[in-house]
Formats: structure tokens, C-alpha cells, sequence
């Protein structure tokens, strides 16, 4: 089977992380003790993708949990499903790396990067043909960013051939550090942005005061329709930093409260309402390649249809030499408590945007630090 490690670093990794084993836990029918309680075929058929099946019905997540501070990973080892994880995927420093890419990349974390790797490698071994790794984590934190970066530019060294997939939270000053070995390291980047994910929340959701559970809650919906489709095709390797959107958005808890229609999907995930980046300005560049993953039963060829209709209504937003370049996949299972859900994916040259944005931010912020300690002779320290 084509099995994946998954890596999630810092607070913000490890609390995406945790919804993430949260919602895939739940699709697969395994109990927060790693019990399978399913009752379709399908939850089995490519469990080994992400959980190693350590005896008679019983499921551990492939997971290993890293942090510079125990606060996050007790949390999750001491919350609902702390039970799932393997105690000896929890690897974790006293001091935090506080915001500083320095420390998680050069210091603290350079000091535990070894442990980790360990568990890295004894997982990898176990596998019967490894497809590659996952890591959730943010680019705003020391760990996340600095330490994130260090561990899968080891990974890749260890395992050169095999996929890297990250799912980001991407705010700008640490991001800048971050960037060139994201472009070197990784084949898949899925950005997400909390201003982006806030707007959803408040916007569609009609949450006043969304907090990080309702954030990660609708990255983890993501990644799930994401992780569907195990070989998700990269057009341009250096290309992949991709837009991602949902729908239907609905509230943690809620259900829905009537039946969704396959257009009423298609045009809500290329409307811009449930984009989970900043760069859903349809004004700005064009779809390279985009995939729609479907959840539940739908017609395929309504879902081919009504794609085609999007392509066509927005004919001036998909460049025009690649051909076939929207590809629809479909998945029975539904996602928990949703009967048809969809999941978008795209590959748009409106990222550099970001691109060209991050630097010029950063260096407005370091010509503001210098003004400000212009009388002070003493060196910036990062
Ligand atoms: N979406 C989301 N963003 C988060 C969450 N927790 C933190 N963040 C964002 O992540 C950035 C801070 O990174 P953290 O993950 O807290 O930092 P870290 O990786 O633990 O690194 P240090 O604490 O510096 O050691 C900020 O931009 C936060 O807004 C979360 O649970 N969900
Ligand atoms: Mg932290």
C-alpha cells in the first residue's frame, strides 16, 4: 500500500493536525482507542494509506507529533484523542522557540531534530512502499516555521524520492525565511490564511468571534477532501503553492439544513466566498489546472457537466494551451454528516502576488525597526 507519514509541528501544526486524525478518524471508523467500529468495506480498503494496523482491528495513526513546549502535545496526549497516537510519536523540547525562526531552525530545534528524525525513519521502515510525507504547521511561529523547515529539508535528504506535502497557515514575516526551501523541498503546498479562514467564518458562517478550533475545523474539512485522492497530479513542479476552497461551509456542529444541488457546489467553490487565501481576487491571474474532488453520491456526469459550464463561464481565467485541464474525481463516502461536499484545488499564477508581497512587506518591517533603533548601536538580533 502507498503509505504516508504524517508530521504536524508546533501549535498551530499540532492543533491542525489533531482536527485533521479528528475528522479522518472519523470517516475511517476508527474509535478514539484505534478500535475499527465502521461498517463499510471502503473505510478498510486503504486504511494503511495513513494508519498502521497494530492487531485485531485496532488502528494507529501514522503520526508523529513535534513541539519546542510540552503545553500543545499534553493537550492533544490528554484530550479526547490522546488514546490514538502512539506514545512514542510525542517528541517535544521545554522552551518553545518564541516566534524566533532562528531558534526552531538553528538552536532548540536543531537539538531535538534527531529524535524526531528517529521516529521518522523507524516509521518509513515499517512501510510496505512509502508515498511520501504530510506535515501540517504555520510559517508565523519558531517551531512551525524554523524547525518545520530544518525537518523536511533532513526528510528530503533521507528520502529524495518521495513525496512532500505541506499544508501551511501563511502569515508573512516568518514565511519570508521559509520560502526558498519550500520551493526546493516541497511538491505539494497547501497555503491556507487565517485572515482568509477569519473572513469565512464571519462572512458565510455568520460566527462573531470564530475561534482557532472553528478555523482549523475548516482546514481540517480540507485537507480531508484533499487527502481523497491519494496521487494528486503536480502540472508544474515549481508551480505549487495551489488555492484551495470548500463547500458547502458549514459551522462546527451544525448540519445542514437543506439538500445542496451539484451547480449550487460548483458555483459556490469558484464564487471566492470559500477561498482559504487571500488571493481569491478574481481579478488577478489564471488556472494553470484545477481539480474538483467530490464527496457522496453525485452523478459523474452532472459533475463533469456542471465543471465544464464553470470553464466555460470563466473561459477568460483559465489560460488557454493546456488542454483538459479540469479534472473532476469522485469518492462515496461522504464526509461525516454531509451528503455531497466538494473540495477544490488550483494551481493559479495570482500566487506570486504573494510572492512579490512578502518581501516588499518585510522590508517595509525592517526599515521601520531600523527608524526605531536607529539611536540604539546595538546589532538586531532575529
Ligand atoms: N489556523 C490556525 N492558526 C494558528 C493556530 N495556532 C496558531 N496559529 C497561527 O500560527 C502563528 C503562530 O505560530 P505557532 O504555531 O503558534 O508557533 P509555533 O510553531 O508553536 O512556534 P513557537 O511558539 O514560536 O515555538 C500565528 O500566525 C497564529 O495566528 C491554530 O490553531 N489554527
Ligand atoms: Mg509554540
Amino acid at each position: 500500500m502507498r503509505e504516508i507519514v504524517h508530521l504536524q509541528t508546533g501549535q498551530c501544526g499540532n492543533q491542525i493536525g489533531a482536527k485533521f486524525w479528528e475528522v479522518v478518524s472519523d470517516e475511517h471508523g476508527i474509535e478514539p482507542n484505534g478500535l475499527y467500529k465502521g461498517n463499510n468495506d471502503l473505510q478498510l480498503e486503504r486504511i494503511s494509506v495513513y494508519y498502521t494496523e497494530t492487531g485485531a482491528n485496532k488502528y494507529v495513526p501514522r503520526a508523529i507529533l513535534v513541539d519546542l513546549k510540552p503545553g500543545t502535545m499534553v493537550s492533544v496526549r490528554f484530550g479526547p484523542l490522546g488514546g490514538l497516537f502512539h506514545p512514542k510519536n510525542f517528541v517535544f523540547g521545554q522552551s518553545g522557540a518564541g516566534n524566533n525562526w532562528a531558534k526552531g531552525h538553528y538552536t532548540e530545534g536543531a537539538e531535538l531534530i534527531d529524535s524526531v528524525l528517529d521516529i521518522v525513519c523507524k516509521e518509513a521502515e515499517a512501510t510496505d512502499c512509502l508515498q511520501g510525507f504530510q506535515i501540517t504547521h504555520s510559517l508565523g511561529g519558531g517551531t512551525g516555521a524554523g524547525m518545520g523547515m530544518l525537518l523536511i529539508s533532513k526528510i528530503c535528504e533521507e528520502y529524495p524520492n518521495r513525496m512532500m506535502c505541506m499544508y501551511l497557515v501563511v502569515p508573512t514575516y516568518n514565511a519570508t525565511l521559509s520560502v526558498h526551501q519550500l520551493v526546493e523541498n516541497s511538491d505539494e503546498t497547501f497555503c491556507v490564511n487565517n485572515e482568509a479562514l477569519y473572513d469565512n467564518c464571519f462572512r458565510t458562517l455568520k460566527l462573531l468571534t470564530p475561534t482557532y478550533s472553528d478555523l482549523n475545523h475548516i482546514v481540517s474539512l480540507v485537507m480531508s477532501g484533499i487527502t481523497t485522492c491519494l496521487r494528486f497530479p503536480v502540472p508544474f513542479p515549481r508551480l505549487h503553492f495551489f488555492m484551495t476552497s470548500f463547500a458547502p461551509l458549514t459551522a462546527h456542529g451544525s448540519h445542514q439544513y437543506r439538500a445542496v444541488t451539484i451547480p449550487e457546489l460548483t458555483s459556490q467553490i469558484v464564487s471566492g466566498c470559500t477561498f482559504f487565501n487571500i488571493f481569491s481576487d478574481p481579478r488577478h491571474g489564471c488556472y494553470l489546472n484545477v481539480t474538483a474532488v467530490f464527496r457522496g453520491k453525485v452523478s459523474m456526469k452532472e459533475v463533469e457537466e456542471q465543471m465544464r459550464n464553470v470553464q466555460n463561464k470563466n473561459s477568460a481565467y483559465f489560460v488557454k494551451w493546456i488542454m483538459d485541464n479540469v479534472l473532476s474525481a469522485q469518492c462515496k463516502v461522504a464526509l461525516g454528516g454531509l451528503k455531497i461536499t466538494v473540495t477544490f484545488l488550483g494551481n493559479r499564477s495570482c500566487q506570486q502576488y504573494r510572492a512579490i508581497t512578502v518581501p516588499e512587506l518585510t522590508s517595509q518591517m525592517f526599515n521601520a525597526m531600523n527608524m526605531m533603533t536607529a539611536s540604539d548601536p546595538r546589532p538586531y538580533c532575529m
